[in-house]
């Protein structure tokens, strides 16, 4: 990121246009009837397709006679499946705020520093910088995880589920080559699996009852990528689990900050995990917090920036730093609170014969001399296709690559691609995670991934 870099000439006119659209945006979204999440504020059942098509769709008379009352302009709403790209909700192109968190003490200052306002204005004013972009990718977020939190059901297909939530993201951020589109692969582990299982092409594991899924996905506009997750429980044995890693989640946000230690964050989200217990079949367990996984900043078209944010405490006195992007993300355990990416292959249900799911991120390195032709071909096609995004093996199949294996192995063993396994606890333990990513503003702090959901 570079907030001080001169737009060139040509990129005047584009900061000119987000000028005045900014200033057009908050007033039109309150004329359509908006909340500040861009949802309907009342329900309007009443104007659904069933016209569409009918007897030559008639007249607007004949429309009138049958509708008796007042003829209201066509409200645009999402669908379901979600399908109406973001365009079309928000026309003014302006999108909605995250929530806001003042910073706190020594920071507190901040919010009506004019130096900083200033600082902030400016950065909103450059399409290298502004806000809009995540805020954009959020709201596609926020709009897909609510309807698929309604559509997942035991008995689905992981893959259906995966499908669902993607196409779902393309359509609804308008995906567009390398300029929007998804963040990664959409993550969704099952039970004592926390983290990077995604399903392959002919993966036939079915969502269960007694499952504890954990949905991650991310959305990415201009390479800002939003990055936020949740956990579904069907039955309501792990509830507290789920409500241990929902409250520590909710802290890191609250004690993440500009000048915040990584390591003493760490602490803080500890302590509210441990202080969590569930109750299973008779036998009271503690709540662990996963002690080798961590929330990390995000740069632009860069999932992990390079900061680490772990879960229990350390010493790592690393600060954050103004204008840094963060993904806050908890995960807690019923079991030992450490991962495997070496699930016990064999007797572990989910993970059996799938050691290879995982979501893959081309490192950002020089060209490689390859000999292997196949290799040469496909890392072709990865720097086409999704740059320095994460992408998984159904990608791959979608961008009409087939027998690919032998090339992308090759392309791990490199080091050229770095493959992301499956991250899970011992057989039998359950885990949970909750995930947002926040933006630390000059004045203040803004979760962007915020929904009334969580
Ligand atoms: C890697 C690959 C992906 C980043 C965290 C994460 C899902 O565990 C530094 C700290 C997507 C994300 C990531 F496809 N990882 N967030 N959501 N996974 S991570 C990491 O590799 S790197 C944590
Ligand atoms: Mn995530
Ligand atoms: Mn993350």
């Amino acid at each position: 990121m570079s907030p001080t870099a001169v737009a060139p000439a040509s990129e005047a006119k584009g900061v000119n246009d987000l000028k005045s659209a900014v200033s057009e945006g908050t007033e039109s979204t309150q004329k359509n009837g908006k909340d500040v999440h861009g949802e309907e504020v009342e329900g309007d059942d009443d104007d659904g397709e069933e016209d569409v098509g009918g007897e030559a769709a008639g007249t607007g008379d004949a429309k009138k006679k049958k509708k008796k009352k007042k003829p209201k302009k066509k409200k645009a709403e999402q669908s379901d499946p979600p399908r109406v790209g973001l365009s079309k909700l928000f026309p003014s192109g302006i999108y909605p705020e995250g929530e806001l968190q003042p910073y706190k003490d020594d920071n507190a200052y901040r919010l009506t520093s004019e130096e900083k306002r200033y600082n902030e204005k400016l950065m909103n004013e450059d399409p290298e910088t502004t806000y809009n972009d995540i805020r954009r990718a959020a709201e596609v977020h926020r709009q897909v995880r609510q309807r698929t939190r309604n559509f997942i059901k035991p008995g689905m297909a992981m893959t259906d589920i995966a499908n669902y939530i993607e196409d779902g993201t393309r359509a609804l951020v308008e995906a567009e080559g390398l300029q929007s589109g998804i963040g990664f692969p959409t993550g969704l582990s099952l039970n004592h699996c926390a983290a990077h299982y995604t399903p392959n092409a002919g993966d036939t594991t079915v969502l269960k009852q007694g499952d504890v899924l954990k949905v991650d996905f991310g959305v990415h506009v201009n390479g800002r990528i939003v990055d936020s997750a949740f956990t579904l429980a069907f039955d309501h044995t792990y509830d507290k689990l789920v409500e241990a890693v929902k409250a520590a989640t909710e802290t890191g946000v609250r004690e993440a900050g500009i000048d915040v230690r990584l390591g003493e964050l760490a602490g803080y989200i500890q302590e509210t995990m441990e202080s969590y217990e569930v109750e299973v079949n008779g036998k009271v367990l503690p709540v662990k917090p996963i002690a080798n996984l961590s929330g990390h900043s995000i740069n632009k078209y860069q999932i992990h920036g390079g900061k680490s944010v772990m879960l229990v405490k350390n010493d790592d006195d690393t600060k954050m730093e103004e204008g840094e992007y963060f993904a806050i993300e908890t995960f807690g355990s019923t079991g030992r609170g450490r991962m495997f990416s070496l699930c016990q292959t064999s007797r572990c249900p989910s993970c059996a014969a799938k050691a290879s799911l995982h979501p893959y991120e081309k490192r950002n390195l020089l060209t490689v001399d390859l000999r292997l032709n196949s290799a040469k071909s496909l890392l072709k096609t990865i720097n086409k296709e999704f740059g320095t995004l994460p992408f998984c093996r159904r990608y791959l199949d979608r961008a009409g690559e087939s027998k690919y294996l032998l090339a992308l192995n090759n392309l791990v063993n490199q080091g050229i691609v770095q493959d992301y396994p499956p991250l899970c606890d011992q057989l039998g333990s359950m885990t949970a995670q909750f995930e947002h990513t926040i933006l630390l503003r000059p004045t203040q702090k803004e979760i962007v991934s915020r929904g009334d959901d969580y």
